[in-house]
């Protein structure tokens, strides 16, 4: 896999995200994710009917906006195209004229996806990497992985998928103040290929940006993990 335009390798799959310091999200059990928005009945899917679904094994590289890619991760999951066709379809009944998908994890975060980028073939919902069961760094129960767009698109503890006919409001970066949360908001599409990396900036600024903060970040971040 070669490395996209920006991006450098790291050695490690660091825990990463506006989480910041605070610990991974405590999940009730048995955990779940509710299908709500444009559907004809809303459902709570048990996290472990993924075991019972046709499953998918992903290898990819995992980039993150920030600069950093970690090299070839094994995801173990669902294919989120299967999951609407099997479940979603015939059990949340969509609205016509769904387009975009909200993903919500449990700590407050969201990203949101057009139904063509989250229909990829490798876009999963992910409850195994390195062939283990997720930790919290990286997303328990369950996450989203879409590994051709920047990491802020792949939910982690994903409680709940909401369908949407028109873009919604994303919620990438929570803490930055409020004029830097509206100049790093996300792309509406993140393609990693495109070097997408957020709405407004363009790319080569928020690269020179980025490379200042990616340490302090990194290490921030792994000061909240619970492992
Ligand atoms: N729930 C949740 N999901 C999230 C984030 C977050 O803060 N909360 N951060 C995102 C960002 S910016 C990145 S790069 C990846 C990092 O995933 P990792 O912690 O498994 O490396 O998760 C994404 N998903
Ligand atoms: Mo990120």
């Amino acid at each position: 896999m070669s490395l996209p335009p920006g991006q450098q390798y790291i050695a490690y799959f660091p825990r990463f995200g506006s989480h910041f310091p605070a610990p991974p999200p405590l999940v009730s059990e048995p955990a779940a994710i509710r299908v709500e928005g444009a559907v004809g009945r809303r459902l709570e899917v048990p996290v472990a009917r993924l075991a019972e679904l046709t499953r998918r094994a992903v290898i990819a590289d995992f980039h993150c906006v920030a600069g950093w890619t970690a090299q070839e991760l094994h995801w173990g999951g669902v294919a989120f195209r299967t999951f609407y066709e099997t479940v979603i379809v015939p059990e949340a009944r969509p609205e016509p004229g769904v387009s975009h998908i909200l993903f919500r994890g449990a700590d407050g975060y969201h990203s949101m996806l057009t139904l063509d980028d989250a229909f990829e073939n490798d876009v999963l919902l992910a409850d195994q990497l390195g062939n283990t069961a997720l930790n919290g760094d990286h997303g328990a129960p369950v996450r989203l992985v879409s590994p051709k767009q920047y990491g802020y698109k792949s939910t982690k503890h994903l409680c709940c998928i909401e369908l949407h006919s028109r873009e919604q409001a994303d919620g990438h970066e929570r803490a930055a103040p409020g004029f830097l949360l509206k100049l790093l908001g996300p792309h509406p599409r993140a393609r990693v290929s495109e070097e997408e990396r957020h709405r407004y900036l363009p790319a080569w600024l928020v690269r020179r940006i980025y490379r200042k903060l990616v340490r302090p970040l990194l290490w921030t971040a792994r000061r909240g993990s619970r492992a």
